[in-house]
């Protein structure tokens, strides 16, 4: 389910992302190749390939990655290292043997997690040194949110300091990536690697993505790529301009997330991993229900199902939300806020059959419970028993369309 809050205020085709936000996107290149490089400084420059299985009496095994040098060779990751071997040969074998060439050949070294994860953290150390909030995406990815860091004009030297900062005090290289949402902000990092800066300004994020290979929209993978060229969207740009009406028919809510993004809209804001702002569950009814019997207990189990989410991460919650579809992809959501945070599987049943009475005789296909407004510190937990009856208590009902992007996404495709 999407974020549910502070988005009624803005108008369709200005909004761009949270106000002003301020997103850097952080990718080592070459990873692996260039901690190899790092503690090994005669393989700096060279074609390194890191991988398992090319031992010469290993049989299977694929390559993790390869430096910029041995790409060049055509050597990549996941490639098998069988394939590898035959594109760029191992110096100590070319070294022996007169039918290679000693000088098109490369060094081969096998995977050292341990050491690849301390490289990692000095350069979180680094990025956490320089920004507000920092989600770490993998051992060489991470999102940081540096809206209270700089300035647009100033995004740039930002971004150069950084980049040298990891090199003079870790000693590799980072592409990064400085954009007004994550979506942007990634494909920025990519767009001018290796040793990449590239900022995208507010005002040039639909023109910067316009001409981008569809394949290149976070969420869009090979099979969805595929899809969409048969239909004649090749670009990010085709895509924002295609019909929303036929996105939605052929992808369903997952089609209205990739519209969003491929016109530059993405709400998410950057939140440190494990920390979410929201957790929900949503369930689709097999055909459109008006059954209330039928989609309360749905509701109750949604909930119970959240409640236990949030428990088994520590988490409390202040608001409690449903979220309702009705043919073919309306969607609605409501909520309403405690006065304090709390924990109790109980009350999230009774809140979500309670927003959901309004919606009592309408046909259902889909609905969702959310819970947000989240604390992690136990300390923080309200007592309140019987909140609905205490005179605090806020109905923050929305009445406004839920957007695409945000929060936990029940697609679970923004995380590639
Ligand atoms: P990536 O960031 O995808 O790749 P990279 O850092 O090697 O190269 P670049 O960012 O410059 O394109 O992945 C980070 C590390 O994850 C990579 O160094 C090795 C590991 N990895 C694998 O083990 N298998 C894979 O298929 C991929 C893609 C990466
Ligand atoms: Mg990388």
């Amino acid at each position: 389910m999407s974020d549910m809050t502070g988005e009624g205020d803005r108008l369709p085709g200005i909004d761009r992302g949270p106000p002003d936000q301020i997103v850097l996107h952080a990718d080592m290149d070459c990873f692996y190749a260039a901690c190899e490089q790092l503690r090994e400084p005669a393989l700096r420059g060279e074609p390194v390939v890191v991988g398992m299985g090319y031992e010469p009496d290993a049989t299977g095994g694929a390559v993790a990655t390869a430096s910029y040098e041995a790409r060049a060779y055509g050597v990549e990751s996941a490639q098998r290292i069988s394939e590898a071997l035959e594109r760029l040969p191992r110096k100590v074998d070319a070294a022996t043997n007169p039918d290679l060439d000693v000088d098109a050949a490369g060094f081969y070294r096998p995977v050292d997690m341990e050491y690849y994860r301390s490289v990692s953290r000095e350069v979180r150390a680094i990025l956490d040194s320089v920004a507000d909030t920092v989600r770490i995406v993998s051992i060489d990815e991470a999102y940081l949110d540096i809206t209270t860091r700089t300035e647009w004009d100033t995004a740039e030297a930002f971004g150069r300091e950084l980049k040298a900062r990891i090199a003079s005090e870790v000693g590799i290289v980072a592409s990064l990536g400085i954009a007004p949402t994550m979506t942007t902000a990634k494909i920025a990092s990519d767009f001018d690697k290796p040793d990449g800066l590239y900022i995208v300004p507010p005002d040039d994020v639909r023109s910067f993505l316009t001409p981008l290979d569809i394949e290149l929209l976070h969420g869009v993978g090979p099979k969805t790529a595929g899809q969409l060229r048969g239909e004649g969207i090749e670009t990010i740009g085709d895509l924002a301009s295609a019909d929303r009406g036929w996105i939605l028919d052929e992808f369903g809510e997952r089609g209205e997330q990739l519209f969003r993004r491929a016109r530059g809209e993405d709400h998410r804001s950057v939140t440190p991993r494990g920390r979410p702002k929201s957790l929900s569950r949503e369930s689709a009814v097999g055909s459109a229900t008006t059954d209330t019997t039928l989609l309360e207990s749905r509701l109750e189990a949604l909930a119970e199902s959240v409640a236990e989410r949030a428990m088994n991460k520590g988490a409390f919650y202040r608001t409690i939300g449903i979220k309702v579809v009705t043919p073919p992809f309306e969607v609605t959501t409501r909520e309403r806020s405690l006065p304090g945070p709390v924990s109790d599987a109980n009350l999230v049943q009774e809140v979500a059959r309670s927003l959901f009475e309004e919606f009592h005789g309408e046909r259902v296909r889909k609905i969702g419970v959310r819970v947000s407004n989240l604390t992690f510190d136990s300390a923080e937990q309200s007592d309140l028993v019987d909140w609905a009856t205490e005179s605090g208590v806020a109905d923050e009902t929305d009445p406004h369309r839920m957007r695409a992007g945000g929060g936990q996404s029940s697609l679970g495709d923004f995380t590639k």
